[in-house]
């Protein structure tokens, strides 16, 4: 089948999309003439030089909020954006499969609806963390897509587009969301989790990776997260935790050195320290080899986090670790339920700074049952530990959507609006002071 695999903006402009390589990748090995088109970079690159930067963080509502999308972004977007999908229309594409996030979906929605109609019979593909049941039901039964890929893709998608490809039926496919016979959404049921180191690895040959911000690749070493914090959909999506042998992970960053001439890394996972024991053979290995990287990323505030250990991820090349903090208020932390206590949490920062890495840390403001003296406890937690600390990345305010312990058990929180289902803006829930 002949399969044009397509990333929309908004979406990081840092490193080409890992998930379409990944999803690329196998229905290649399935025989499919598959072609990726990372249109959000392309756009970014053409939109350069505006007053705004409308993929800088404080633009995201631009794209993410429909009406706003709709009213303010298409206008200005829409020639150059009918232009690149026009490439899609001309070139006989049997199936076009989109990725879906929150700050995509708009102009996947609008993408889907245009090669509908200028292509008849062309089959539109979803997959992506904004893919739920719960939020794709209204589009598959308005017929803005046929099929959408529930949590992750590696094995679903080549299943999916053989079926497609033989106009065989893929109602109740496992993990597979499309319409019925009654022209109601059918779900299929749920996938084991991948493992990727039974996968092919990415590749980046079908990107211009002139376009993108940085001279970066981007790699996965885990899926999923040991933790399961009632905000957080990670644990929905990708589940269980599952880390990538240390081996596997190193032959994918000297693949990507030698075929790419590139050494530094994005990471890409929720969690890089879920398997201490990994980790360090990671570390190990990178220095064995003597790779001369560079990398940071996401990582839990946990103890086995120690200073032998920090230490080897320094020599590694571990430039930066970005902790999940949340709150200066242990009242507020245990509500979450992140599991850690905010001693353990300042030990391990200063620990990372005094291995030479950055620490930064994530914040979240508005979560139900945080007051305004909360919030001062995560001031005064700041305020003390300032000197390990080298950014405060302090977000937005609380969003609840599908999957998170918030958003199935509302009441168990205080939250009385039934208006959840949405990002950040529209829910009226007050900051603090909650119920
Ligand atoms: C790294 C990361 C970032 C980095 C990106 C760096 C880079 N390399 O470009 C940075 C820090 C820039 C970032 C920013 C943001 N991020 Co972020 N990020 C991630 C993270 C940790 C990894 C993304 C990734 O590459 N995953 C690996 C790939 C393989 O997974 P995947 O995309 O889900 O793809 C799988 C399936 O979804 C499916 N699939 C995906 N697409 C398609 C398409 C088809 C056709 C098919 C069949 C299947 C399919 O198959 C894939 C393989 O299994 C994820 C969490 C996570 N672990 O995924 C959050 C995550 C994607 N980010 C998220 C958010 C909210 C954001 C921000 C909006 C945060 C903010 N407020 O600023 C911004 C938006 C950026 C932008 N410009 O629009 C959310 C998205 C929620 C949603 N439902 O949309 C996530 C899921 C975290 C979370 N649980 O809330 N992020
Ligand atoms: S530690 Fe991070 S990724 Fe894991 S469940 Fe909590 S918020 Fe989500």
């Amino acid at each position: 089948m002949r399969i044009a695999l397509v990333m929309l903006p908004c979406w990081s402009v840092f490193t080409p999309p890992l998930n379409l390589s990944y999803i690329a990748r196998v229905l290649r090995q399935e025989g499919h003439a598959v072609t990726v088109f990372d249109f959000n970079a392309r756009l970014w690159r053409a939109m350069q030089g505006q007053e705004e930067d409308w993929w800088d963080f404080a633009q995201y509502e631009r794209w993410q909020n429909s009406q706003i999308f709709e009213e303010q972004t298409l206008p200005t977007v829409k020639p150059l954006l009918d232009s690149l999908l026009k490439e899609i229309a001309s070139r006989g594409f049997e199936a076009v499969g989109f990725s879906v996030f929150h700050t995509t979906a708009p102009c996947v929605r609008y993408a889907s609806k245009m090669l509908k109609e200028a292509c008849p019979g062309i089959k539109i593909v979803w997959g992506g963390p904004a893919c739920t049941p719960h939020w794709v039901k209204g589009d598959i039964e308005e017929e803005t897509v046929d099929a959408v890929v529930i949590g992750e893709g590696e094995a679903t998608a080549p299943e999916l587009f053989n079926a497609l490809a033989k106009g065989a039926s893929i109602c109740g496919m496992a993990g597979v969301a499309a319409r019925g016979a009654d022209g109601k959404m059918l779900c299929g049921k749920k996938r084991p989790p991948v493992l990727a180191h039974e996968l092919p690895l990415p590749r980046y040959d079908d990107y211009d990776l002139s376009l993108y911000r940085f001279s970066q690749l981007p790699i996965m070493m885990s899926r999923g997260c040991t933790g399961a914090c009632t905000f957080c959909q990670e644990t929905v999506f990708f589940k269980p935790y599952r880390m990538r042998p240390a081996a596997h992970i190193v032959e994918e960053i000297e693949q990507d050195i030698k075929q790419y001439g590139i050494r530094e890394f994005s990471t890409c996972d929720s969690l890089l320290n879920g398997n201490h024991k990994i980790l360090e053979q990671v570390a190990d290995l990178i220095c064995e080899r003597r790779l001369d990287i560079s990398w940071g990323g996401y990582a839990r505030l946990d103890r086995r986090l120690t200073v032998e250990l920090l230490g080897k991820l320094k020599k590694a090349g571990c430039k930066w670790l970005s902790f999940g903090l949340e709150s200066g208020s242990q009242k507020v932390l245990d509500l979450m339920n992140k599991g850690i206590s905010l001693e353990q949490a300042a030990q391990t920062i200063k620990a990372t700074f005094e291995a030479g890495i950055e620490a930064h840390i994530n914040l979240i403001v508005g979560f139900p049952g945080e007051t305004e003296d909360d919030f001062d406890m995560t001031l005064d937690f700041i305020s003390g530990n300032w000197q390990s600390i080298s950014i405060v990345n302090t977000g937005e305010t609380l969003g609840v959507g599908p999957g998170m312990t918030l958003f199935e058990k509302p009441k168990a929180f205080g939250i009385l609006t039934d208006k959840l289902y949405c990002f950040r803006r529209n829910w009226t829930f007050p900051l603090f002071g909650l119920v």
